[in-house]
């Protein structure tokens, strides 16, 4: 498989080296090394599109490609030296897609080069790496914040509309196609009792208090390559769900990855909580760069989409294990169960701790906003 897609895309060298990258949920990624003529050794990211959750990959490269495009003049604009931009890379006919054929179906593989000296964390209790996550989310939506959006599709639709997604749990949970209803109910009556925040994000989706900006959409820390070096943020990667969103989700999703005092499917509910020094950190790191850029309803949602997105990710994780895991890489029976009561004992945790984490925004916000360069890192 993997000489075909070298031929494909006429990737020079002998393949030496040949890694499986197991973080990620969706898409399967491979590390490989080549050994060129010169006996140099270059490494690439290889990645299989997983066409269940992605069904137009052409789509989906058309958006990484003119975005990384888009990004990469920027960078050079800024003679920004520091940070790096995915490159694609594409065969001599221009194409940016490999097909092979398995079984009668037709599997998608795309090549990316890849990024020395990074290295990429699934969980991190480093206030600096943490707050380097946020810089470079924040960053990532600075720099594109001019991008013409007509130019971007929407990979998945209806990504972020919590209450869409909350009333197909609904849906599922009257089909019960797999008889596990009876075993969630908890986690359904925890669900349905916050069922008015649901739509407090998509509701003013595309206003002036809540502009469509393009967003990255999948903002967890392991999507951002730091710099082994110096521990700051090399580039964000992951960018199949780039589309037309809110901010909100972002910079919720943000905090709910990186200051989580444990990984999505730990299942010692006492483990699971927020780690207020993290969650300054990120916030700090998302400021540092987008709080000049800020609507005043944007910014007063903040804390709550936090809440928010941890609640999306529970109605995800327990529809899937409702409708028999046919979304999310499971590992076990319960994974998906897991990880639903997981995001419940999270949202618990944020909930005690909201107050705090609004006044702290609002405090954050002011420090980048009166010295926005001096705290720069
Ligand atoms: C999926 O594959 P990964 O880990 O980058 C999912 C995200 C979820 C995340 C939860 C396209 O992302 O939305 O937040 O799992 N991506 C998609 O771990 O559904
Ligand atoms: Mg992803």
């Amino acid at each position: 498989m993997i000489e075909e897609i070298l031929a494909f895309f006429n990737i020079e060298g002998q393949l030496c080296n040949y890694e499986v990258v197991n973080s990620g949920n969706i898409n399967r990624t491979f590390i490989i090394t080549m050994k060129t003529k010169s006996q140099e050794e270059k490494k690439y990211f290889i990645q299989k599109v997983n066409t269940n959750v992605f069904p137009e990959p052409y789509k989906l490269m058309k958006n990484i490609e003119n975005v990384t495009a888009f990004l990469e003049k920027q960078r050079q604009r800024e003679g920004d030296n520091k940070h790096r931009v995915l490159t694609v890379i594409k065969n001599p006919a221009g194409q940016s897609l490999c097909f092979l054929e398995n079984n009668g179906e037709r599997d998608y593989y795309r090549v990316y080069e890849y990024i020395e000296n990074s290295v990429s964390y699934d969980c991190s209790t480093d206030s600096q790496i943490v707050f380097n996550t946020g810089r470079a989310f924040g960053n990532f939506q600075k720099l594109l914040r001019n991008y013409p959006m007509g130019n971007l599709s929407e990979t998945i639709e209806n990504f972020h509309a919590t209450d869409k997604r909350f009333r197909q749990l609904l849906d599922d949970i009257k089909l019960d196609l797999v008889g596990r209803v009876m075993t969630a109910a908890p986690e359904i009556v925890f669900l349905l009792k916050r069922e008015n925040l649901y739509s407090q994000i998509t509701s003013e989706l595309g206003t002036e208090g809540i502009p469509l900006r393009v967003t990255h959409n999948d903002t967890k820390v392991n999507n951002v390559l730091m710099n082994k070096d110096d521990g700051d943020f090399l580039a964000v990667i992951d960018l199949d769900t780039v589309m037309p969103g809110s901010m909100l989700f972002d910079y919720g999703d943000g905090v709910r990855s990186t200051s989580a005092n444990s990984k999505e499917d730990e299942v010692d509910l006492s483990k699971v909580s927020i780690n207020i020094d993290l969650f300054k950190s990120y916030t700090d790191g998302y400021l540092s760069e987008m709080a000049p850029y800020l609507t005043k309803t944007e910014l007063s949602l903040m804390g709550e989409s936090i809440r928010i997105i941890t609640l999306e990710l529970a109605i995800r994780f327990l529809n899937d294990y409702i409708n028999g895991d046919t979304y999310f890489k499971v590992n076990y029976a319960n994974h998906n169960l897991d990880r639903a009561r997981n995001q419940i004992a999270l949202v618990i945790d944020i909930e005690h701790k909201l107050e705090y984490m609004n006044s702290y925004i609002q405090e954050s916000y002011q420090k980048y906003m009166g010295h926005p360069r001096k705290l720069e890192q």
